[in-house]
């Protein structure tokens, strides 16, 4: 979602860096073009004269890093200030000092409460808490029956009794908690078209009664400013306590993602990128930031890669990274586990455009190429895998005829395990703004695989 603002603001980068020396001049037609590129996103005007403003003042005043080049520099102040626009660190949800605590979910209607509400609780449980929900909706039979179909689905508790009023359901539901046992009573709150003083005064009641642990405005990012908007205005009637923004998964231009936090003061928490209910992902203003600028998200890469792979296996492969042996055999074993990491081009999408990177984005990966990799490695021998160097002429064309390939195949796998090892060592050792950065990471195996 934040494409087209990724790509102006890489061009500002790029021609920045064309230009080598930093002017008055070029430093001024810069920000120029980064203004134009935050508002086209439909940053809000005033977030973005801040931003314009602080970027200005810290690029004039920087004091010389000797690591980085003038324009790195400049990355990195507008990195530094879009992870501060964003809210600076990931935002978690506050519990309450005694259990249960209460989730309050309010917003307009359809902006995704009651989906939210169910992610939420799928989420909680995934982190080892023990959630229960109602559905405060009286006035839409539809939508509490929803949130019980969600329920079901996700074999996490809800309150379903007869009372008629909001507070009522509210006051049994939080009894239903204590007495079972449960930890976070999520309240999925009715909503309206627009913000009036019924849905304020019905809200501000549960308020009261439940003294909620988090308030959280839910916001359809498709709406753009209009979210923004209302999230302000639910903040000054209500008091919000953080944001779900939903419907990221659109083609929405990422303007409210960017300005809720200065706007509202209140972070985002989390964002909904899909309508199935593992679709919620906490909010991280760093990833998010450097997703924007071009340095790949690649810790939400690693945490994606390390949830699928087995932490051993990767600590293994680093080592052998740093200590060059890595194999064509371990090569073979990352493309596997590649494989069971799901769709290749979302994987690929997060990671940084730089370097030895850049092809990647354009590269399109099917799992039948995986496969033919596999055999291709599966047809040397245990020799020939431990010592790439071994594959001379004779042997490729052995090895492209067990493998029911061509030998222009074979040259094709070594070329992309030499690229591989290359990008790697890069990841793993210095190189540049980013591998300063990466460097401090351990970084975990399966991102071994080049360009085509
Ligand atoms: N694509 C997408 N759709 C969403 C997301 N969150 C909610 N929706 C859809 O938005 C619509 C309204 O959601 P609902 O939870 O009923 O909104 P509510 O009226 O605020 O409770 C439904 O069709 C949901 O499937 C999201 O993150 N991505
Ligand atoms: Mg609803």
């Amino acid at each position: 979602m934040f494409e087209n603002l990724s790509d102006k603001l890489q061009r500002v980068f790029k021609t920045l860096r064309g230009e080598g020396k930093l002017t008055a001049e070029n430093m001024d037609a810069a920000l120029r073009e980064i203004r134009v590129a935050l508002l086209e996103a439909d940053v809000h005007f005033r977030v973005t004269k801040q931003f314009i403003e602080a970027v200005r003042e810290k690029a004039m005043g920087a004091e010389v890093l000797t690591a980085l080049s003038p324009t790195q520099q400049v990355i990195k102040i507008v990195r530094d200030e879009m992870v501060k626009m964003l809210g600076t660190h990931q935002a978690k949800l506050r519990m309450a000092n005694e259990p249960p605590s209460v989730i309050m979910i309010v917003g307009l209607q359809g902006s995704g409460k009651t989906t939210s509400t169910g992610k939420l609780s799928r989420y909680l449980t995934k982190n080892g808490q023990s959630p229960i929900m109602v559905s405060v909706d009286v006035y839409r039979p539809a939508a509490r029956k929803q949130l019980s179909i969600l329920a079901r689905d996700l074999k996490v508790p809800i309150y379903e009794g007869e009372e008629t009023k909001p507070v009522d359901l509210a006051r049994s539901a939080r009894k239903e908690a204590v007495q079972t046992g449960r930890d976070v009573l999520l309240v999925d709150t009715a909503g309206r078209l627009h913000i009036d003083d019924d849905l304020m005064t019905e809200l501000s009641q549960l308020k009261e009664l439940l003294n909620p642990s988090e308030i959280l405005f839910v916001a359809d990012a498709m709406t753009g400013q209009d979210a923004v908007k209302s999230a302000d205005e639910f903040h000054k009637r209500l008091g919000i306590t953080g944001v779900i923004l939903t419907k990221m998964d659109g083609d929405a231009r990422g303007g409210a993602a960017l300005s809720i936090r200065s706007v509202t003061g209140q972070p985002l928490k989390f964002v909904g990128v899909g309508e199935k209910s593992d679709a919620l992902e906490p909010f991280h203003p760093d990833r998010v930031a450097e997703r924007i600028l071009g340095m790949g998200d690649v810790l939400s890469l690693i945490e994606k890669v390390t949830d699928n792979i087995d932490q051993k296996q990767a600590e293994e492969m680093q080592r052998k990274l740093l200590d060059d042996d890595f194999t064509l055999g371990d090569f073979r074993d990352q493309m596997k586990q590649l494989k069971k990491l799901g769709p290749l081009e979302s994987l690929l999408g997060m990671m940084p455009q730089i370097g030895p990177m850049k092809d990647l984005k354009n590269m399109k990966v099917d799992e039948n190429e995986i496969t033919r990799l596999v055999a291709i490695v599966d047809s040397m021998t245990p020799k020939e895998r431990n010592n790439h160097m071994l594959i001379n002429g004779a042997r490729r064309r052995r090895i492209a005829k067990g493998s029911g390939t061509s030998v222009q195949e074979v040259n094709t796998l070594l070329k992309q395990y030499a690229q591989a090892r290359k990008m790697m060592k890069s990841f793993s050792g210095g190189g540049g703004f980013l591998g300063k950065r990466l460097g401090k990471l351990k970084l975990p195996s399966g991102m071994g695989f080049g360009p085509q």
